[in-house]
């Protein structure tokens, strides 16, 4: 496949903007390879600059579970836009995404948009010291909670793929009060409680890990965690910025029928646009401005339009619960396909899978943890990529990152991807 067009685009752009993207994953360093430019997306294809198409297994990280420029999103947005995009005022469309966030998930009495998942979960860090009175948090090494301080101390995703889980310009005096333990672990949990006595606010946690590839849970170790966070008057948070809306209607923790404190949510409830929230219960969430001592604000949290986009996506969720079995059957189908192409060509990989959450792992390490995800092959991964893409299939341009499904991808379009994906392995053999 020819990508000038992209070439070109991405030397512009680089002398403009820090490694020509706006955010480090795009740009596709991990699989040695100038990034694609993508030009539109229809359903679950994407095409770049160069007329170059894809059927996409990013959806822009997890928002486009319907699927590139569906109508569901647009509805009613040209109306929306012609009263105006932004008042600084408060609204009733938020008070109907509020309602529908909280009626999602009962163990957010209260919910309070952001916009983007970083500052959903800097605020819910920031609220959990507040109730608490505690400086420090756990959380587990791999997993990601976007950019914010205290969350990039041994991270995943980019930080991972990139080899600085812990930032540069992260300060001493924040990352000590960020304490790390081990994902699927609950003794390294244990450990830290007892080492850090009545000093632990909150234990963050994926629970579906999604930023150092998919890692699923250990169910003894979520509830264990429930437990131990309520005995030691610490928050569990729930970082459902992927699992929101995703694994099912009511995220993670309906599938797990635990109840955190506080979730934050993003991605899917923005339907594309820039959407995080956080909430939890109300004796907790009557901490935050105005109401309490617990600052947080945002310029345009809660903006109308993009609460149009997220409310239309959800209120199609809610509507179409089959959304979720059918993405469950899709990830199946990948699943057993890519595993069938394993065991014909001998490659040492697996594929893992929770519900609709899967991710291919140059390893055949059990996937129990982030040592096990350290020993992927990343070099073999971007040759894979590379093929992929080649073939007509967007995978996300890392290893430590999972695939994305949609409503859209057809059964032909996942089984060219596991014919493709075969060549992709036989290729490298
Ligand atoms: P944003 O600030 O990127 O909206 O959300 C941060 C975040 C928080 N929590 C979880 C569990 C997340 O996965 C994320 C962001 N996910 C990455 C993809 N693994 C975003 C992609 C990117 O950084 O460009």
């Amino acid at each position: 496949m020819k990508r000038e067009k992209s070439e070109k685009l991405f030397i512009e752009a680089q002398k403009v903007i820090p490694g020509g993207v706006n955010s480090p994953v795009r740009a596709f360093k991990s699989v040695n390879m100038p990034p694609v430019f993508i030009e539109r997306g229809k359903g679950a294809k994407i095409y770049d600059v160069d007329g170059n198409v894809y059927t996409d297994y990013i959806c822009s990280w997890g928002p486009l579970i319907l699927g590139h420029a569906s109508p569901i999103y647009y509805q009613g947005i040209q109306e929306a836009l012609e009263k105006g995009c932004s008042y600084g005022a408060p609204t009733a469309i938020e008070v109907e995404m509020a309602k529908m966030i909280t009626e999602a998930y009962p163990s957010m009495e209260q919910v309070r948009m952001v916009n983007s998942g970083t500052e959903a979960t800097m605020s819910a860090l920031r609220l959990a010291r507040g109730f608490t009175g505690r400086d420090k948090i756990i959380k587990f090494e791999g997993c990601y909670h976007g950019h914010g301080d205290a969350l990039l101390v041994k991270s995943g995703s980019g930080t991972l793929t990139f080899g600085v889980p812990t930032s540069a310009g992260v300060p001493q005096g924040t990352a000590k009060d960020t304490l790390v333990a081990v994902y699927n672990d609950l003794e390294s949990v244990k450990a830290l409680f007892a080492e850090n006595q009545g000093e632990i606010a909150a234990v963050i946690v994926e629970p579906v890990a999604g930023n150092m590839g998919v890692v699923p849970p250990d169910m003894a170790f979520m509830k264990g965690l429930r437990e131990l966070t309520q005995n030691e008057g610490a928050l569990l948070i729930f970082d459902e910025v992927i699992t929101g809306f995703r694994l099912a209607y009511g995220g993670a923790q309906e599938v797990m029928g635990i109840t955190p404190d506080l979730t934050t949510l993003g991605k899917i409830i923005g339907g594309g646009m820039p959407v995080g929230a956080y909430g939890g219960r109300r004796d907790i969430m009557a901490c935050i401005a105005p109401l309490g001592g617990v600052y947080q604000a945002g310029t345009l949290s809660g903006n109308p339009i993009a609460m149009k986009m997220g409310l239309n996506t959800l209120t199609y969720l809610k509507e179409h619960p089959q959304v979720y079995t059918d993405l469950e059957t899709k990830a199946i189908m990948l699943e057993e396909g890519f595993k069938e192409n394993i065991k014909k060509t001998g490659t040492k990989a697996q594929m893992v899978r929770f519900k609709g959450m899967t991710c291919f792992f140059f390893t055949d390490a059990p996937i129990i943890g982030y040592d096990a995800v350290m020993t992927a092959d990343t070099a073999a991964y971007a040759d894979y990529f590379r093929s992929m893409l080649d073939a007509g299939n967007l995978l996300p341009p890392a290893q430590f990152e999972g695939i994305f499904l949609s409503t859209e991808h057809t059964e032909a379009d996942l089984l060219k991807t596991i014919a493709d994906h075969y060549q992709a392995l036989k290729n490298m053999k």
